[in-house]
């Protein structure tokens, strides 16, 4: 398989982690967003929406969006609950990541990190809405080591990819404690430096 990613960015991450979790073989093609690298013809065809991560599959298939590449990856494996309740729970995570989290806590953290931007000079919308994202976190996470099942599963490995570097766009975790243990447990059971 072939994974077309840039390191900065946490939906790549995803992929890898969940990769090197589950011991899948690949090569990281590095691919900068920063310079454009996904908007050349070349990557167009293998992604027309431009974006990594995609990856290309060991038959030559492609595919593209951080949480259906994880899902496929983990087709089968204990990253997935095998219960249809606690898979769909799985699932609540997953767009509720895309739809309610990664706009607001990633788009920060890009404009503060890479872009320059003081966190003062956020859109408070932007603010506000990554707040509550991190207070919805806080509340699942009380008294729950993980977000499904008592266990790591797809939602933790989409969720902490932004929640862990959520300071770096302004957010500051030490308001969130137990996002702040979980983030630590997740780091653990991914092998991946704090
Ligand atoms: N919903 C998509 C978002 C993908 C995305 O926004 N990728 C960014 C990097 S994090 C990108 O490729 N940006 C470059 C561009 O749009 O040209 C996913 O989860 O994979």
């Amino acid at each position: 398989m072939r994974i077309y990613g840039d390191s900065i960015s946490g939906n790549c991450l995803k992929v890898k982690w969940t990769a090197d979790f589950l011991g899948r073989a690949y090569q990281w093609i590095e691919t900068d967003v920063l310079k454009a690298e996904t908007r050349t013809p070349a990557f167009l065809a293998l992604n027309p929406a431009g974006q990594v991560p995609t990856v290309i599959l060991d038959d030559g298939r492609p595919l593209a969006q951080s949480n259906a590449i994880i899902l496929h990856l983990a087709e089968g494996s204990r990253l997935i609950p095998a219960d249809a309740y606690q898979r769909a729970r799985m699932l609540e995570w997953l767009f509720w990541e895309q739809y309610s989290h990664e706009p607001y806590v990633a788009v920060a953290r890009f404009q503060v990190r890479y872009q320059g931007k003081r966190p003062e000079a956020l859109e408070p919308r932007i603010v506000e809405r990554g707040r509550a994202a991190l207070q919805r976190l806080e509340a699942a996470l009380a008294g729950e080591a993980f977000l499904v099942a008592g266990r790591l599963t797809l939602a933790d490995i989409s969720l902490v990819a932004y929640t862990r570097v959520a300071e770096e766009g302004g957010f500051r975790l030490a308001d969130y404690p137990n996002v702040q243990a979980w983030i630590a447990r997740v780091e653990q059971a991914l092998k991946i430096a704090a």
